[in-house]
């Protein structure tokens, strides 16, 4: 059985806060609590991806989903494909999130076949995909090795396969880039984030989590090679574009 989940009291404790934020065991315990508090459209962008899937997910194909977490995206797609022989592969590089991911999945009753691989997502050879899903990971990841995830992708995709791409944003404007920072620390706020937990967490991820513009997305993903791709949903700073090949 996957262990219970427990509210995020991290940055609450500023004992617990040495260095750049990691996906940890403390972070695991945690983790469901803290995104839905942290990323606004979180759960909606979560039961969206099933959606598409359910569009978008071919007979024979995989979908993949990388840096899948607790495998909340794999989850919403396990429930809604309903091409046949179609598999989906989960990919996380903390061991302590596959672990408990293993644990969730195995509880779950859906159907379609799932596989949890502990590994950098760099490493995975994507093949065969209808639906690939990086739902807040690229961010984590040095912005000199984006083309080549993203490169990669697309060679992996199947003809009219779909990458679902969510992110952290940042704004050339600087009134509207404070704007939309002020916005999300209001949200985490009013979701019982005390003054001092935001500013801590901020700090942890500064050179961690690495946002950048919807334009030098929507930029790598055609000069990937995608024919069509733009936002399908935003929330102040956080977007989620879809690209077609
Ligand atoms: C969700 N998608 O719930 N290779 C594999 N995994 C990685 C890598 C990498 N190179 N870098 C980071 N990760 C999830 C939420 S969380 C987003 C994704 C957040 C993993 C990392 O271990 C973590 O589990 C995940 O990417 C990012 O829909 O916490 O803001």
């Amino acid at each position: 059985m996957p262990a219970p989940t427990k509210p995020d009291k991290l940055f609450s404790d500023p004992l617990n806060q040495t260095g750049g934020f990691q996906f940890d065991q403390k972070v695991v315990e945690v983790f469901p609590d803290m995104i839905k508090r942290s990323v606004p459209g979180y759960t909606t962008i979560i039961s969206m991806i099933g959606n598409l899937a359910e569009r978008y997910a071919s007979s024979g194909s995989r979908c993949y989903d990388l840096g899948c977490s607790l495998g909340a995206a794999t989850l919403a797609m396990r429930h809604r494909i309903q091409a046949a022989d179609c598999a989906i592969v989960a990919v996380d590089n903390s061991e302590p999130m596959v672990a408990q991911c293993r644990a969730i999945i195995a509880a779950d009753s859906g159907e379609v076949p799932v596989q949890v691989l502990c590994s950098d997502l760099q490493e995975v050879a994507i093949e065969r995909a209808s639906v690939v899903v990086l739902n807040f990971t690229l961010q984590f990841i040095q912005p000199d090795r984006r083309q080549q995830i993203l490169a990669a992708i697309y060679r992996g995709l199947l003809p009219g396969g779909v990458l679902i791409l969510s992110e952290k944003v940042s704004f050339d404007d600087p009134h509207h880039h404070q704007l939309m920072i002020e916005l999300h620390h209001n949200f985490k706020r009013a979701n019982g984030y005390s003054e001092l937990e935001v500013s801590r967490k901020r700090s942890a991820l500064e050179n961690v989590l690495i946002p950048e513009t919807l334009d030098a997305h929507r930029r790598r993903l055609k000069s990937a090679g995608f024919a069509s791709c733009d936002v399908w949903f935003q929330c102040f700073n956080f977007a989620s574009l879809i690209a077609v090949k």
